[in-house]
């Protein structure tokens, strides 16, 4: 199994460095917001130059809720396009599209027979999802096993997600451990990475929920794409709270303090150094609009010029599936192997 991959040739007593395998994944079930943007993407912008690194829009994971078929596909190219705009560069990570790649959906099966019932009941976006839907599909229960199949193909070490993920990788990591304890050593146990500032943007109507994409609240969701005068509006019409103090103090003041953690994920600060420069609501609602306006800029700059040229986004996600298939090929054969799976003659 591999547990690093060595760069270079090694040759003499100079040290072998090792790079780390990085691999996350993100729905196309909706506009790209703020959230998304500061809890994982921006991240991942980071992490490809300095990690072998897996970026999927996992268009299966989407299909858990109901979606309208010409939707879901240009909602697919969207995406893609748009993590590109972020600073996503095929040719520097991999940018692939989870149904190109077979191997996703037969490991996920693998998965299923491993994971038991009651861990996936555990799950808290099943509980949350299943309540607000009117439909709930069986696959929406067994996402998670998809999820560890997203990761375990790839050999990962490190995860780069929101906090709202936590839980998920958890039961990877079981996952994995249980798998190579019953049919010996099969996968990487993989680690969640979440980051300091911005791992759980809030909505800004409701700042007890997270900012999310399939929750219908458009005041309080900074989409990436959205109008630019809007986002100052809304980031301005903000729920706060009546004492007046600026305090980073998120159990008792959850609408200052999600406007302190925007603004620190965007200035790279903390959100307790970032309270110190102000004493009322007024200042830091401006700063925090023009410092989300400022990084939002040139994303939907590069955007508009991606979306001109579809035929070279299919181009790049093919050559992206292409990669990703030649790395899961083979962990997927490891484990049909341990498990017991008669190999084809
Ligand atoms: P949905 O509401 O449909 O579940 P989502 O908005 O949670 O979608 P995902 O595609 O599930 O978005 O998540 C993509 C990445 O963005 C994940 O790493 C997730 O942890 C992160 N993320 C999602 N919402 C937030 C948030 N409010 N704050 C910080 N990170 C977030
Ligand atoms: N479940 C994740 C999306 C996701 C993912 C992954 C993230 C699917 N597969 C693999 C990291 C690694 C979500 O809802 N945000």
């Amino acid at each position: 199994m591999r547990r690093a991959v060595a760069v270079g040739t090694g040759v003499g007593h100079y040290p072998v460095p090792l790079v780390t395998r990085v691999f996350s994944g993100i729905q196309p079930s909706g506009a790209l917001h703020l959230g998304n943007l500061l809890g994982a993407v921006r991240n991942w912008v980071v992490d490809q130059h300095e990690a072998d690194s897996f970026f999927c829009v996992v268009d299966l994971h989407a299909l858990t809720t109901p979606q309208d078929p010409a939707a879901l596909r240009a909602a697919t190219v969207g995406l893609a396009q748009l993590l590109m705009a972020c600073g996503l560069d095929p040719e520097v990570c991999t940018l692939f599209v989870q149904s190109q790649v077979a191997a996703h959906t037969e490991l996920a099966w693998l998965m299923e027979c491993t994971v038991s019932f009651g861990e996936l009941r555990r799950m808290t976006q099943f509980k949350d999802k299943s309540d607000r839907s009117d439909f709930v599909s069986a696959a929406l229960f067994t996402y998670p096993a998809l999820m560890a199949a997203d990761i375990l193909l790839y050999d990962t070490d490190r995860v780069p997600v929101g906090d709202d993920q936590r839980q998920h990788l958890e039961l990877t990591r079981d996952v994995a451990i249980r798998f190579n304890s019953r049919y010996g050593d099969t996968f990487v146990v993989p680690e969640a990475v979440i980051p300091k500032a911005g791992a759980r943007v809030m909505d800004l109507q409701s700042p007890t929920n997270k900012m999310s994409k399939s929750l219908d609240s458009p005041q309080g969701t900074i989409g990436v794409l959205d109008d630019l005068e809007q986002i100052d509006k809304k980031i301005k019409r903000a729920v706060t709270d009546t004492d007046g103090e600026v305090r980073f103090d998120p159990s008792n003041k959850p609408g200052v303090s999600n406007l302190l953690s925007i603004l620190a994920a965007c200035t790279g600060r903390t959100p307790e150094q970032t309270a110190e420069g102000y004493s009322q609501y007024g200042p830091l609602k401006s700063d925090t609009a023009a410092a989300v306006v400022e990084v939002l800029t040139p994303i939907q700059q590069r955007y508009r010029e991606l979306a001109g040229d579809p035929a070279e986004t299919a181009r790049l996600l093919a050559l992206g599936a292409d990669k990703a298939a030649a790395v899961a090929g083979p962990v997927l054969q490891r484990a049909r192997a341990a498990i017991g799976l008669l190999p084809r003659a």
